[in-house]
């Protein structure tokens, strides 16, 4: 096994060297997730408006504002023309008043106040800066700020006020946030497929996320796995409790997974990497019941932003959807018995919502 997973490695290596390099060079903070530039002739305000997502996320604390940036730079984001005005863009599904006045903002002086003053405000800037950190949300950073502990250099000096997460994200807070090239998701791809298939042949693995999405680059390996033998029904603790962990210890004798952050029975979050020029990346492994399998990679694949127009279809149509069943709702408001999926297809035909491939739900 061990000899299988070196020569695998070896052969990547020389594979991915220039894609590592080219990831180098466009190397993103991960955690502000701004609609890509190319082709957007809305980029500059999508940028802006992302901003405030990130602000109202992580300072505010306010999901509500949160999620109304993020909807109305993802709608810009697919506008293929350059918006003129405030009102033309108020005419666009997620735009209200206050999103287009601040759009007039931009158009008409080039910058928005409100982000210049956050540019300026000490205690956003700490906020924003210690969130980079896998592991400190805002709750926690805020609580830092309020230490005074406001830099990265503050945080190397008090890692007794952090969890194991946050002290991992600390390690690698620059690899973290270099974006993945999809041939380099590929190949650990490979390893892993390679190394479960040798462990058992009946265990299915899937890379959900971005990556299934198409996308050239991810933030992380989002990796779904179920085996046959385990459902939602499976009383076997035991069962249950090694099909993960093996998986993982394989991983780590074969030197993909190089830290663990948190390991139970259905979820693993950790880093891996696959050569030695290549940084380390994080990776989440989940484990589901079989007969949930479809409606987790539905519900990992996203967008999320996808996911909750897709929750909120279901709702209208008189079911509920989740990352585990999908279940139809009746009059009284109570969910009945999970529907048998054994498909992504499925899900989309019961609720009557025109099927999306994977390369489609980016929005
Ligand atoms: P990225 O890693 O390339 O940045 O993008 P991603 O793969 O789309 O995002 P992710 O944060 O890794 O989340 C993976 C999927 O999980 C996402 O596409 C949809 C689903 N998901 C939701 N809601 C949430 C949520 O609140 N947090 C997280 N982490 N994932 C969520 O639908
Ligand atoms: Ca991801
Ligand atoms: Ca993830």
């Amino acid at each position: 096994m061990l000899w299988h997973c070196t020569a695998a490695n070896r052969v990547i290596l020389r594979r991915t060297f220039v894609e590592v390099r080219r990831s180098f060079k466009s190397s993103t903070m991960s955690k502000r997730k701004a609609p890509s530039s190319e082709n957007n002739p809305n980029h500059d305000i999508c940028s802006a408006l992302s901003e405030l997502a990130e602000y109202e996320k992580n300072v505010s604390r306010n999901i509500y504002k949160y999620n109304a940036y993020r909807k109305a730079a993802s709608v810009l984001a697919s506008h293929s023309t350059r918006i003129t005005s405030g009102d033309e863009a108020r005419k666009l599904s997620g735009i209200g008043d206050k999103i287009s006045k601040k759009i007039d903002e931009i158009l008409q002086t080039g910058k928005l106040q409100k982000l210049e003053n956050i540019h300026n405000d000490a205690s956003s800037i700490a906020i924003n800066l210690l969130t980079r950190v896998s592991g400190i949300g805002p709750a926690k950073a805020r609580q830092l700020v309020d230490m005074d502990i406001k830099t990265i250099e503050d945080l190397h000096k008090h890692t007794d006020k952090l969890t194991h997460h946050q002290i991992i994200g600390l390690k690698y807070l620059d690899d973290f946030e270099k974006k993945i090239p999809r041939s380099e998701i590929q190949d650990i791809e490979k390893i892993i497929q390679h190394e479960v298939s040798n462990l058992d042949s009946e265990y299915r693995v899937t890379i959900c996320g971005s990556y299934r999405r198409g996308k050239i680059e991810s933030g992380d390996v989002d990796t779904l796995i179920t085996h046959t033998s385990y459902t939602s029904k499976t009383k076997d603790k035991n069962l249950k409790a090694n099909l993960l962990k093996n998986i993982v210890q394989m991983l780590e004798k074969c030197h993909l997974i190089t830290e663990t952050i948190s390991l139970g029975d259905t979820k693993f979050m950790g880093a891996c990497k696959l050569n030695d020029d290549t940084p380390t990346r994080r990776l989440d492994i989940r484990l589901t019941p079989h007969d949930q399998y479809y409606c987790s990679i539905l519900y990992f694949t996203g967008s999320d932003l996808f996911n909750k127009d897709m929750r909120a279809h279901a709702l209208e149509a008189g079911f509920t959807l989740n990352e585990y069943s999908l279940r139809p709702v009746g009059s009284t408001g109570v969910p009945g018995e999970p529907l048998e999926i054994n498909s992504e297809e499925d899900i989309f035909d019961f609720i009557n919502y025109p099927f999306k491939k994977p390369e489609e739900r980016s929005k």
